[in-house]
């Protein structure tokens, strides 16, 4: 009895040391553990033999089965610890170079946010996925209205729309805050729009309003040039155009003159020397009644930043395409860190 213990053991010792994974070691446990085990054969038959004899083949079982037992308590741990090594993250290595970078339009969004709240401004946001009243009519769109086709909508199964602009974060903050107000809302639009160097169906816009008491045009201009000054670095030749938007009375356009070619002349300004980057006005006093605020104590002017071609512009992008692309090599020619 003595030898077929010793034999157990040294079987159950090769077969753990040749297990290599998980079950083929709970395999080998089963196998010379469990209650149909040799060794439990041998211990059954205990029960016959002599006081000494069951002393003696009593405790060299139970030593052998506890040898086999701490064995593979061992290996299951070095299996586990592989294991684990194989999903482990070293925090202490050090960090490719070629992680990337901030996209150029977060750069500009951020600068543009952070000039804002220096002036007293709040971050609002509103969805994506947008109801048509804040889409259009709270800003006094009503249906019919011929600006819809100004923006052409991508309309939802559900009944709702992708925002076209950041318009609709106006008529949320007037509804939540009341006056007076100072809110900024970055965000992403859709437009179905036909794709060129300056227009995308995906693109960003920064809304940017204020509501006090004797809030005047002098005010928008101001903060408008504050803004294009701190970004671009420089002095921008800017024109204002009247524009047209029923949420403002008056509206107008905001053209910078094109920084890819120097006003000369090119496909991103369409020849023209200039780009369109920010409609602006006074808010209409209708949309100031549709969302709770009285238009006879209160005034207020809004603008849209076309955050996009602000980008475009600031790291010299002539196509806006770009952006949208997720082509390293050419976000990279940025110089964003
Ligand atoms: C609007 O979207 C108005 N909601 C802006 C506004 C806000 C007016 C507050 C008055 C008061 P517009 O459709 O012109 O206006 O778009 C605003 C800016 O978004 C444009 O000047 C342009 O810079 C940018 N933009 C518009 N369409 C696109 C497009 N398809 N691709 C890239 N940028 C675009």
């Amino acid at each position: 009895m003595i030898e077929k213990l010793n034999k157990i053991r040294e079987k159950a010792k090769i077969e753990i040391t040749e297990s290599n994974d998980e079950q083929s070691v709970l395999k080998v446990k089963s196998t010379y553990l469990g209650k149909e085990s040799e060794i439990s054969e041998v211990m059954k038959q205990l029960k016959d033999l002599s006081i000494d004899e069951k002393k003696i083949i009593g405790k060299l079982s139970n030593e052998i089965k506890n040898e086999i037992s701490d064995l593979i308590k061992e290996k299951l741990d070095v299996i586990e610890a592989k294991s684990s090594k194989k999903v482990s993250f070293d925090h202490t290595l050090p960090v490719d170079k070629d992680t990337g970078s901030l996209h150029p339009v977060t750069v500009v969004a951020e600068e543009v946010v952070s000039i804002l709240k220096k002036m007293g401004f709040i971050i609002v946001t509103g969805p994506e996925m947008e109801n048509e009243y804040y889409n259009f009519e709270g800003l006094n769109v009503a249906k019919n209205h011929p600006a819809r086709d100004m923006q052409d909508t991508y309309w939802l199964e559900n009944g709702k729309l992708l925002r076209t602009h950041t318009s609709p974060c106006q008529v949320r903050a007037m509804e939540k805050y009341g006056a007076p107000l100072r809110i900024v809302a970055p965000g992403r639009c859709f437009r179905n729009e036909d794709l060129d160097a300056s227009h995308e169906n995906t693109f960003f816009q920064l809304e940017g309003m204020v509501i006090d008491k004797e809030v005047s045009i002098n005010n928008l201009i101001y903060v408008m040039k504050n803004i294009l000054k701190d970004i671009y670095n420089k002095d921008v030749e800017v024109r204002l155009r009247p524009g047209f938007f029923p949420f403002v009375e008056p509206g107008f356009e905001l053209d910078i003159k094109c920084l890819i070619c120097d006003g000369k002349g090119c496909p991103t300004c369409k020849g023209s020397g200039w780009v369109e980057l920010c409609p602006c006005g006074m808010v209409h006093p209708k949309v100031l009644e549709y969302s709770g605020i009285d238009p006879n104590v209160y005034s207020g002017f809004a603008f849209g930043i076309g955050l996009t071609r602000m980008a475009m512009f600031k790291y010299n992008i002539a196509d806006i395409r770009v952006l949208n692309s997720g082509n390293i090599n050419s976000l990279k020619q940025t110089g964003i860190e």
